[in-house]
């Protein structure tokens, strides 16, 4: 099958772009590392593995507290930081970005913040069903803190979520709709910016989880509406412990602070403590400054490939794996929404996706099998798991026909 595609020609130099990321030369288990398995994380490039080892070298003090020279060049770097990610997402400005330690504490803050301020009793709050659990539990336990309920919007066949049945849900008792922006299991696209319309229609927040689009296509904000988007660095090339969380400014100016501690204060005294001004009063202690370093050479790298030709080729990538994967015998595709970037999620009729991954594994071939932290979307589709595929600007069609190769690999183990 591989061998009869043609190859079209690539808007990014991908050798170029892999000879970046040291990682990838790795040997498993005798076999040239095919990493497969973006979704969770990706790899880092050498421009980020740098930039975290350079700010520690000659830019490392505590930020916001110090008058001395280092510790007013880290300051500035984290800021410089804060600005960078602020574009990289069309933000209208720095201080409506939050630093938080990825996607999952994003969604916890708005849950907790403003959610405990906005939420009561009666209220609802609607999720889809392609949601990672970050985007349930911390739902459900607003909802259980408060006695709101959470209602689910059901998704179709394909994966792609019934915009009819969700706009249903929605009435003047919704108070939050919390939706993927990509999902994870599924690779569907949500088209957000249209069902945040549909929501702010009847009164509610619209927050985003962009775990899985900030890495693979263009985020603008203010164009989709959102009023929270959250993401996380270490599934764009930057580092673990890092995220972002976007939230309009006059939301988060009315908000109260998450946590308690240094640097989210203007004054503190026994009786009574004042908070420092947004975005720092969501910023107690301190905070990952290196890890900003590295997010900020991330999207550096970023977009000096752009993020276009990364969506085109991540784009040609899938269909790829799409058409040679589903034309292997007794696969089933999880996942086949017209929209979908970078994910692609199957099961092979009689053998368990954990053996899969583990023959795969032996090949050298790195997926995820499992529910992907996504139960419900198992549960949907009457599965206990899926293989997972998931690509980046670094892989190539030659992993795609490896992937193929490890699957017939399978068939021949369980023939
Ligand atoms: N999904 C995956 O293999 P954190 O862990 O906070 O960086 O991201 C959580 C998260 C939230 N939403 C979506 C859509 C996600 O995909 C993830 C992380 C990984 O699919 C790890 S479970």
């Amino acid at each position: 099958m591989s061998a009869s595609v043609a190859v079209p020609e690539t808007a990014v130099d991908v050798e170029k772009i892999r000879a970046d990321f040291p990682i990838l030369h790795t040997q498993a288990h005798g076999h040239n590392l095919v990493y497969l398995d973006n979704a969770a994380t990706s790899q880092k490039p050498r421009v980020v593995i740098d930039a975290i080892v350079r700010y520690y070298e000659s830019a490392n003090a505590n930020i916001h507290r110090g008058v001395h020279y280092l510790s007013q060049l880290a300051t500035e770097e984290f800021e410089a930081g804060r600005a960078t990610v602020a574009r990289f997402v069309n933000a209208a400005k720095a201080s409506e970005i939050v630093f938080t330690r990825g996607t999952t504490e994003g969604i916890n803050l708005v849950a907790q913040t403003w959610g405990r301020t906005h939420v009561r009793a009666g209220d609802e709050i609607v999720v889809t069903a392609m949601e990672h659990h970050s985007d349930i539990v911390p739902w459900q336990m607003l909802c259980g803190a408060t006695g709101a309920k959470l209602r689910v919007a059901p998704i179709n066949d394909r994966g792609e979520l019934i915009v009819e049945e969700f706009a249903k849900l929605l009435n003047p008792k919704t108070k939050i709709v919390a939706l993927a922006h990509v999902s994870n299991a599924l690779g569907t696209v949500n088209p957000v910016k249209m069902l945040a319309a549909l929501a702010h229609a009847q009164g509610a927040i619209v927050v985003v989880d962009g775990a899985q689009a900030v890495p693979h296509i263009a985020v603008d904000v203010q164009d989709l509406d959102a009023d929270f988007y959250s993401f996380s660095a270490h599934k764009m090339y930057g580092p673990t412990g890092i995220g972002a969380l976007y939230g309009k400014a006059a939301l988060l100016e009315a908000m109260p602070p998450y946590q308690g501690g240094g640097d989210m204060i203007s004054s503190v005294t026994f009786e009574k403590t004042t908070f420092n001004k947004v975005p720092h009063k969501f910023e107690a202690g301190t905070p990952d400054m290196a890890g900003v370093a590295g997010l900020k050479a991330a999207i550096e790298y970023m977009n000096g490939i752009g993020v276009d030709k990364i969506a085109a080729h991540e784009h040609d990538l899938l269909e790829y794996a799409t058409e040679a994967v589903s034309a292997l015998p007794s696969i089933r595709i999880i996942g086949t929404a017209a929209e979908k970037a970078s994910v692609l999620s199957f099961t092979v009729d009689d053998v368990h996706p954990h053996d899969i991954g583990t023959i795969l594994d032996q090949e050298g071939i790195a997926v995820r099998t499992g529910h992907h932290c996504a139960q419900p979307v198992m549960e949907r589709y009457g599965i206990p798991a899926t293989v997972r595929a998931s690509f980046a600007v670094y892989n190539t069609r030659a992993e795609v026909d490896a992937l193929v190769r490890g699957l017939r690999r399978v068939r021949e183990v369980f023939a």
